[in-house]
């Protein structure tokens, strides 16, 4: 299979997040790419698409913030990556902010997701691989896979959480949309909810977004991706959101998949954009299912037996050492 990776995108190197109460080594580390790099071989570069498609998904002013946030960190004379301490959870609204707290606080929804020196060019240049391979679908591929990093699933509009900055799926999707080769599915296979990719699109009927991930009752991101979520407005009936308990096993993994992926079929996607996250790993540090390596050739078969144009996006999977290995099977299950 065709896959694309940016060596910009190691750039993004927070030093420790926010975990349980304590700081702790930043899962969502570099060396996550370098481990998936080695185990598929050589990906080809990505290509430069500029901004245009970025916000197409994406409000100016969250843009704006990102890229300068880190500067303005600086200036305040403030060490290491910049991090929110305060929220507007009451009535969130586009205030004109300039102190960088006030401006950290109104733009994210977690203290998972700090912004380090180099997390604008990181996200930049994994929105672009997102891009990049979504073309090679356009162009005739059926299926190629874009080594994201930092994932994107958790950012929505106008928002960064999740270890998520730029929303790669959603910024492929529309991007397909645009290029008229809809109608477009996303299928979001990660362990936790793609609360972002959901949020962008939920008010939209021409764009079909599916998940299968933990429970939110008991997981990250907790506010999000309950059955009773299934889209509003136009988009009513165009969100499908399937929560598995902790503890979930390949035979139930798979019945829920069957599920997705009769609705996507049934919904008359033309090509699908694929948020696949290895986090439903059973070693997996900070998830709880037990899918086990060799299992993800038969998600990955699974999926493929759909027959659609498929882009396929990493997001999660925090066991680093089995990761690459992991990401491979499961691109095997697609023959390609
Ligand atoms: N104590 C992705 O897999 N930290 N993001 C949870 C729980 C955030 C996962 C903290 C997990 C984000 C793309
Ligand atoms: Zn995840």
């Amino acid at each position: 299979m065709i896959s694309f990776f940016d060596e910009r995108q190691l750039r993004h190197a927070p030093l420790r997040e926010l975990h349980n109460g304590a700081w702790t080594p930043y899962a969502e580390c570099a060396d996550r790419a370098r481990n998936i790099r080695e185990a598929i071989g050589t990906p080809a570069p990505a290509r430069d698409f500029g901004m245009a498609p970025i916000e197409a998904v994406h409000d100016a002013d969250y843009l704006a913030f990102l890229k300068g946030a880190h500067a303005a960190w600086r200036a305040a004379l403030r060490e290491d990556d910049a991090i929110a301490y305060t929220w507007p959870v009451v009535r969130r609204r586009k205030l004109s902010l300039d102190r960088i707290d006030a401006r950290l606080g109104q733009y994210s929804f977690d203290a998972s997701t700090p912004i380090a020196e180099g997390t604008w060019d990181g996200a930049y240049w994994s929105a672009q691989t997102a891009l990049t391979a979504l073309d090679a679908v356009l162009a005739g591929a059926r299926t190629a896979f874009a080594l994201c990093r930092p994932p994107g699933h958790h950012a929505g509009a106008d928002y960064l959480g999740g270890y998520c900055y730029l929303n790669n799926a959603a910024i492929a999707a529309q991007h397909a949309h645009a290029a008229g080769a809809g109608p477009v599915a996303i299928l979001d296979v990660d362990y936790h909810h793609g609360n972002g990719t959901q949020d962008i699109f939920e008010a939209r009927g021409d764009i079909f977004f599916a998940s299968i991930h933990a429970n939110p009752a008991t997981d990250y991101p907790y506010y999000w991706g309950h059955a009773d979520e299934t889209g509003s407005g136009d988009g009513d009936g165009a969100t499908l959101n399937i929560p598995m308990p902790r503890g979930t096993r390949i035979d139930a993994y798979l019945a829920a998949l069957d599920i997705a992926l009769a609705r996507i079929n049934d919904w008359g996607a033309r090509l699908l954009v694929l948020s696949f996250g290895a986090d439903t790993f059973s070693g997996d540090p900070i998830s709880h299912f037990a899918i086990e390596t060799e299992d993800f050739a038969t998600i990955g078969a699974r999926i493929a037996a759909l027959g659609l144009p498929t882009a396929i996006i990493m997001e999660g999977g925090y066991a680093v050492g089995d990761l690459g290995g992991n990401v491979a099977r499961f691109l095997s299950g697609f023959q390609d």
